[in-house]
């Protein structure tokens, strides 16, 4: 059987389908190339010494590892010199990068999460990288970082790829260009992703939900009905027994949702209120957010679609549900009762 590699499967997507430009089929291959280095970097641990805390700090205060700071570095140095991109953002950096004046610039723009899941990275559990591709707005003002930042702030909507590589067991890549979600598996020996999946959808109704139960005592109310008719099982009023999964790698668990279903929580709580959230919208809950829904799945913050947000800000965090869509528009439904 022919194997359909990823640049086989964007060609057909740029030939066939007119889904894509060549500079975004270029742009996801070279994003592709850097989550198969940070896959590797991975791969040797301790042996390459890329375990550990790197000694600073990222934009948000959170201590960032040597791994996060790698994987942050080998995307940028990937993809800023070929020509498809006009600015990047990341997690891990309080300002876009721009691309430097010796390369020529392109209409999109990158942002992404280099490492999710930071706190399983020690303990040798899945951790990923999710990525999401905009258009740069025509006439953006790039002079300067935080000039750039403006160009950025657009609802996921506006999204024409989204992704993420989860680096587990299997290294895979899943990948939305607007047409389906198709997962692509990293074949070690001949360093390229090949499709082992294509049209992926999640079954509406589920059984299984994943939420950060220490935090239950901060939650509000809806989220609070909701899990305890999730726990009354067969006898409460949604009438049969659920089960919990919590990874705390939000690729993990997403993949999870993808694979079998499933309902992902990292609501409000009072606790977080102030800062909106956990979870980051630009880079974590947008692109996550194109994949469950082109998956058939739905994606809100309890209040709101997620892709309908205009950012007010790059690093804004906000509250996220997402997977089967039954369940998801239930607990979304607990929130306007
Ligand atoms: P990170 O980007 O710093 O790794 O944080 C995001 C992660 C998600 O992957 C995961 O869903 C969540 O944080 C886990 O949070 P908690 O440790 O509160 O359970
Ligand atoms: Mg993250």
């Amino acid at each position: 059987m022919v194997q359909r590699t990823l640049a086989r499967y964007l060609t057909e997507e740029q030939r066939n389908k007119g889904v894509i430009t060549a500079d975004l089929k270029f742009l996801i291959e070279i994003v592709s190339r850097a989550c198969q280095a940070i896959s590797v970097a991975i791969g040797k641990g301790s042996l390459g010494g890329v375990l550990g805390e790197a000694g600073s700090d990222n934009v948000q205060g959170e201590a960032q590892k040597k791994l996060d700071v790698l994987s942050n570095d080998i995307l940028l140095d990937a993809n800023e010199w070929g020509g498809h991109l006009a600015a990047m953002a990341s997690e891990e950096m309080d300002l876009p990068h721009l691309v430097p004046h010796r390369f020529p610039k392109g209409e999109y723009l990158l942002t992404f999460d280099p490492l999710d899941g930071s706190s399983n990275i020690d303990v040798n559990v899945s951790i990923g990288t999710i990525f999401s591709v905009l258009k740069c707005p025509e006439g953006a003002d790039l002079s300067t970082p935080e000039a750039a930042e403006a160009a950025f702030l657009q609802p996921g909507t506006a999204q024409v790829a989204a992704g993420y590589a989860v680096y587990g067991p299997t290294t895979l890549l899943v990948l939305t260009v607007g047409n389906g979600v198709a997962v692509f598996t990293l074949d070690r020996e001949q360093g390229s992703f090949i499709l082992t999946q294509e049209n992926v959808q999640i079954p509406a109704d589920t059984k299984e939900f994943a939420i950060n139960m220490s935090n239950q005592r901060f939650w509000e109310a809806p989220v609070q009905r909701y899990v305890a008719e999730m726990q009354a099982g067969k006898e409460g009023p949604l009438g049969k027994d659920y089960n919990m999964r919590w990874v705390a790698s939000m690729v993990a668990d997403v993949h999870r949702i993808m694979t079998r279903g499933g309902i992902f929580m990292y609501p409000l709580d009072s606790k977080i209120k102030a800062q909106g959230g956990k979870l980051r919208l630009m880079y974590e809950a947008n692109p996550m957010a194109m994949l469950i829904e082109q998956a058939g799945g739905a994606a809100t913050t309890g209040r709101q679609r997620i892709l309908d947000i205009v950012p007010g800000k790059l690093h804004q965090r906000v509250p996220v549900i997402l997977g089967s869509k039954n369940e998801v528009d239930r607990v979304t439904g607990y929130h306007s009762a």
